[in-house]
């Protein structure tokens, strides 16, 4: 039979069964939060967090907001996915030759493996929130690489391979506050340095509130039979503030500015304690994906309330399903 998910199996992926009477696509670790407040003397609250399978385990960049407030990376690494083993200290990053070029603050980064190395994106302080990019083969030396777009800008997401002969990078260009709009845009390049042809993917709004005030793009997409499958965070404004959740979109495989499915109705959003409560109540927002091309499993990666670490499942053919049958493509 053929596989949906175009990608490696990993038989080791971190998996719990749907719950017997669970009547959603998507359901949570019954061990969440996975990672809580303080969890190494430095990070205070670690979420909106990016892993990767890594030599038989798992490594990832992580956002550690420090006990003076400010956003940084560390890097960490996991035996089972479950249990992370985080870095004492943040990862210190240097230029192509070696120089130390620190960040001044760093959030929300993204990791994805391309022709065996591995790109690390972020939100990164260029005189305003821009995108970072960086890349590492051990998870212990990181390299700076020229910022691909200029501020202001945030929520960059690669592909995880070329298409039609070009790097991808989705973004969402941005304000300097917390942004009140935003719309995911795409560009291409041909060595990760020089980018261009930009093109709108998709915007804010429709019939779903949930998505009617911002959309970004969230773990690196799944490259599906069906198309690129993008899990994204979507926010709506209330009068207590944002409220984050998130959905899926299916992206053309070959043209993946388009979009050909789209969850009207969203696939998580804050219910639990852990997300409706915490430094930034009411926040669910995925950074990363694994996935086991040989059994669909995927499990999401998402912070909560901007504190802690939870991790959310869901079967690749039943979210597409889903997706076909209750899509808005707008
Ligand atoms: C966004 C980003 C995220 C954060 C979210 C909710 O603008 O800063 O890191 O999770 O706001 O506070």
């Amino acid at each position: 039979m053929t596989k949906t998910i175009i990608g490696k199996a990993l038989p080791n992926i971190p998996w719990e069964d749907k719950p017997a009477g669970c009547i959603d696509v998507m359901w949570r670790y019954s061990g969440n939060p996975v990672i809580g407040w303080n969890p190494v003397p430095k990070a205070a609250r670690v979420y909106n967090s990016a892993i990767v399978p890594f030599k038989g385990e798992f490594a990832g960049v992580f956002r550690a907001d420090q006990k003076n407030g400010r956003a940084t990376l560390f890097a960490g690494t996991s035996k089972d996915g479950l249990k992370i083993d985080l870095n004492l200290d943040p990862i210190e990053w240097v230029d192509e030759i070696g120089n130390p070029a620190p960040t001044s603050y760093a959030y929300d980064p993204r990791v994805v493996e391309i022709e065996g190395e591995f790109f690390v994106t972020w939100c990164d302080d260029m005189r305003g929130p821009s995108i970072g990019l960086g890349k590492t083969n051990d998870f212990k030396t990181f390299v700076r690489m020229p910022n691909p777009l200029m501020p202001y800008n945030r929520n960059g997401v690669l592909f995880p391979r070329k298409i039609n002969g070009k790097y991808k990078l989705l973004s969402r260009p941005s304000d300097t506050g917390h942004t009140p709009f935003g719309n995911i845009y795409i560009s291409e390049s041909p060595d990760m340095i020089h980018w261009g042809n930009h093109k709108l993917v998709m915007t804010n709004g429709g019939q779903g509130w949930w998505q009617g005030m911002k959309v970004g793009a969230g773990p690196v997409p799944i490259e599906t039979t069906e198309g690129w499958l993008l899990f994204y965070h979507g926010v709506s404004s209330t009068c207590n503030g944002y409220v984050y959740s998130f959905g899926a979109v299916l992206l053309d495989i070959d043209e993946p500015s388009k979009v050909l499915y789209r969850t009207r109705d969203y696939l998580l959003t804050p219910e639990l304690p852990y997300e409706a409560s915490g430094f930034v109540p009411n926040v669910v927002f995925p950074c990363a994906n694994l996935y086991d091309a040989e059994t669909g499993r995927i499990a999401i990666y998402y912070g909560a309330a901007d504190t802690y670490t939870a991790i959310a499942f869901c079967q690749v053919d039943e979210v597409i399903s889903y997706m076909k049958a209750n899509s808005e493509v707008f």
